[in-house]
């Protein structure tokens, strides 16, 4: 079967060039030519972008193979399906990871090769499909690969944006945001649906009517679309599953206004298409303003209107309407409260289109629905105004109405002992509809509390993260259901995070365990543990680890121009710029160090431990504070890496557009990673999980899944600084009465001062994390300071000691069973959907 060839391949990945196997590479050969010859009119002269091109749709048919033969096999059986709904899904490249999970990689690798090219080069000539912020949509896309491993019935579901995150630039240090046009050169990995739209309506006026006989509310849009389905099939690992995610393309009802083209009016006769095509044209960035927020709000409806009536019309087909049975055939999975209208519109095609009486169509919704919470930041946790619900999608703005007319009521009866006062109180502060708490005259609609009374299942994505939504963001609901809340930690697929982006350290890993099963059971790796202090196989280890630091080295040499120590320390925090992941406190200690290094005599400064810091990551457009951290960064970094002093001992680069296919490259050649965040604000993290998979060493608070990560590794291995979240509230309050360090104030004062040149565009800066008096510093960077400057002494004293060092560095992969995103999906199917695997033969 499949997984005794990934043995094989694995093993074969290590092997020289000349001995791999080429046998079955000439028909393969074959097919790429012929697809550049009758797809881009090709012949010859190829460029690694054509190359990539040819391999790709030669690829895609292989995996349209593997696609339709599982979902015949889904139809006939018709199991229940796990439908996630995400806005986002960051899924990167897609051509090695097919490769590797189809286990064609042989035939591929060997095919190019005879045609004289190399897999890894051509792979980089593919775009990133990079549909998604950060955390949140990179997890949604480990998530489809698990569930396809796993051979789970289940899809992704979400928007097709034409541009995806924007590419960022740096001009002379700031951060330039450019639109990331992905499409342009087609796309092998999708497939057009041109059989399955749907009509999607906005605004417009809502009637009651007797239709055959019977009173109906008839909502009739102002405004319509069409979703279009565009599918891009997910491949499995080590399996014949390959199941799918849609995506979801606005375009208009009407192709195009001729009237108003042969009446001379131009404008007119395009601005249908205009207007559509808007929907699904940008990816929202997080952080952003409010002006935008509309069209963030009929982005969601669009793509949950779609993929509910798409369900419930291939429910429709089989079941007929016995919609009681819904619950049995689908669920959804609300990934964060951007698809929460899913609530209101699953009311609305059962009550309003498919005419069931309300009470039973809310005992389907509430079945049929889960919500998971990715954060505690208030920026993340939606609230509309009801003035914009109610003119954008006004049946719907009545439907929540209603439901929490119900739910207030319901909240009366089961609050019935508590004293009338206490009892408004707590009513009010549970309505899903309610004030805003700035500006009493506006009436919010709370998507949270819609969520968590609309769904069965409620669950957080770490343990003190699911612990803090208990407590505290969602504590009234949970004293109400408390079994409704669960914990899932996060987890990230080993394939791409291990298998595929580290195969020199995959091959090693099945040397010293024998088999390559890890892959897709990664509770194995903890049998890595036994060689963690073994001579020779460190040595083996280590020098996997210098091979991906000559990478990323190369990489620093082609965006900088600098040469870079390859055994110094490479440090790296990569994620989405934002106050409390604190990158700042990572600049500060960065300064901190040069400033020591200026103060060694020469003589001293060799007995130091070199270091390469990378920092990369995007400021959302209107987040001008982490824009200021980035000019910070690229400041400070044009400081150190010039002055001859210090730059053998330390640099500093800000690596531009961090995405997918970047981090596969910065996380295999880290040896120590960041994860500093405030205690209590970062609700999992998941790259933590990606480096620890690549033995790297953490430094880190106690927070989000770093805490289970360091009970995995062993607490003792990791790096562990700063307030714990419990102390959080507290000091909060007490901030006022804080005695900064002097270290600190010196700092503030070398930034204030100028060290770093643009005083006053990075004075706000100082003033975010300095100004006790006006009330700053919420994210308690000088409360860490000095912990985080101790905790770095202590990275520089242990990695003194490279045996001590790489031992460690084991461990944190050996430690890492626990984070592959199969455990987490495990839990998911079995605790919350209920969905078991169905796999196709093979
Ligand atoms: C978010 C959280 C992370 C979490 C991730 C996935 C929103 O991602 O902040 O802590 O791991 O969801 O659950 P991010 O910050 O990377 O955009």
């Amino acid at each position: 079967g499949r997984s005794a060839l990934r043995v094989q391949a694995v093993a074969e990945a290590e092997r020289p060039t000349a001995a791999k196997s080429s046998a079955s590479a000439e028909p393969v050969t074959h097919d790429i030519t012929s697809k550049l010859k009758y797809l881009f009119g090709r012949n010859g002269d190829y460029t690694n972008a054509d190359a990539y091109q040819g391999t790709a749709w030669s690829v895609r048919e292989k995996l349209i193979d593997s696609f339709n033969k599982t979902h015949e096999h889904w139809k006939k059986e018709d199991p229940k399906f796990i439908y996630y709904l995400s806005a986002e899904f960051l899924m990167g490249r897609s051509l090695t990871n097919t490769v590797y999970n189809l286990g064609i990689e042989g035939e591929y690798g060997a095919a190019l090769r005879d045609l004289g090219y190399q897999m890894e080069k051509v792979a980089d000539a593919e775009r990133d499909a990079a549909l998604g912020n950060g955390g949140l949509g990179r997890l949604a896309a480990c998530f489809l690969d698990s569930m396809a491993t796993l051979d789970l019935p289940g899809w992704g579901y979400g928007i097709r944006y034409k541009y995806g995150m924007f590419k960022q630039g740096l001009k002379n240090g700031y951060q330039v945001e450019m639109p990331d046009i992905w499409l342009t050169k087609g796309n092998p990995w999708e497939v057009k649906r041109d059989d399955i739209k749907f009509e999607v309506g906005f605004g417009g006026r809502v009637e009651r009517k007797k239709v055959n006989g019977k009173e109906m509310t008839v909502w009739t849009p102002s405004e319509k679309v069409v979703a279009q389905a565009y599918d891009n099939p997910i491949p499995g690992y080590a399996t014949p599953t390959t199941s799918n995610l849609r995506l979801w393309d606005a375009v208009p009802i009407h192709e195009f206004d001729l009237g108003a083209f042969n009446a001379g009016d131009y404008d007119r006769a395009m601005l249908e298409r205009e207007r559509a095509e808007g929907i699904s044209a940008v990816l929202y960035p997080n952080d952003s303003t409010p002006e935008g927020k509309e069209l963030r709000l009929k982005q969601q409806y669009f793509f949950v209107c779609a993929s509910l009536q798409d369900v419930m019309s291939r429910f429709r087909a089989v079941h007929g309407s016995n919609w009681e049975a819904l619950p049995e055939k689908a669920c959804f999975q609300l990934n964060d409260t951007h698809p929460t209208i899913a609530v209101a519109e699953l009311m609305r095609l059962l009550v309003d289109v498919e005419g069931l009486e309300w009470d039973a169509a809310w005992t389907i919704t509430t079945k049929c629905l889960n919500y998971t919470n990715h954060t505690v930041m208030p920026e993340a946790l939606e609230k509309w105004p009801v003035k914009v619900m109610a003119k954008m999608l006004p049946r719907h703005m009545e439907i929540i109405e209603v439901i929490n007319e119900g739910w207030t009521k319901w909240l009366g009866v089961h609050l019935k002992d508590l004293k009338s006062e206490e009892r408004a109180q707590k009513i009010a502060a549970m309505s899903i509809i309610h004030a805003n708490p700035w500006n009493a005259d506006e009436m919010l609609v709370n998507m949270a509390y819609l969520a968590v009374v609309g769904s069965s299942a409620v669950n957080g994505v770490a343990a003190i993260h699911s612990n803090i939504v208990k407590d505290e963001i969602l504590n009234d609901f949970y004293q109400i259901f408390p079994s409704k809340f669960q914990n899932k930690t996060n987890g990230v697929t080993p394939r791409r995070w291990l298998a595929w982006c580290n195969p020199e350290l995959a091959a090693l890993i099945t040397e010293a365990l024998g088999s390559s099963e890890w892959i897709n059971d990664t509770e194995k790796l903890a049998g890595l543990r036994a060689f963690a202090s073994d001579p020779a196989f460190q040595a083996k280890w280590s020098a996997v680890k210098k091979a991906k630091k000559a990478k990323l080295a190369e990489l620093i040499k082609k965006i900088h121009g600098d040469d870079v120590n390859q055994n110094a320390l490479f440090d790296i925090q990569i994620k989405r710029i934002h106050e409390y992941k604190r990158q700042y406190l990572n600049v500060l200690s960065i300064i901190w160090r040069y400033k020591q290094l200026k103060k060694m005599t020469p003589e001293q400064r060799k007995a130091a431990v070199p270091r390469v810091c990378v920092i990369g990551g995007k400021a959302a457009s209107a987040y001008d504070m982490a824009k200021r951290i980035i000019r910070l960064v690229t400041a400070v970094g044009d400081v150190i890496n010039k002055d001859p002093e210090t730059k053998d001992y330390l640099r500093l680069y800000f690596l531009p557009d961090y995405n997918v296919s970047l981090a596969e490259t910065i996380i295999p050649a880290a040896e120590l990673s960041q994860h500093i965040s405030t205690a209590g604000t970062e609700a999992s993290g998941t790259s933590n999980m990606k480096f620890q998979m690549n033995g790297c060493l953490i430094i880190g608070t106690w927070d989000g899944a770093n805490i289970e990560i360091a009970e995995e590794t062993g607490v003792e291995n990791v790096f562990v600084f700063g307030v714990r979240a419990e102390e959080i509230n507290q000091l909060r309050k007490d901030r006022k009465n804080f005695k900064t360090d002097p270290r600190w104030d010196e700092l503030m004062k070398d930034i204030e001062g100028g060290m770093f040149g643009d005083k006053d565009y990075f004075k706000p800066l100082v003033d975010s994390v300095n100004n006790m008096k006006v009330g700053n510093d919420w994210f308690l960077l000088a409360n860490d300071f000095a912990g985080y400057l101790a905790a770095q002494e202590e990275v520089d004293a242990t990695y003194k000691d490279q045996s001590e060092w790489l031992r460690r560095s084991i461990m944190y992969t050996a430690g890492s069973g626990k984070f592959s995103s199969d455990r987490t999906i495990r839990e998911y199917a079995e605790d919350i959907w209920h969905v078991k695997p169905a796999r196709p033969s093979a």
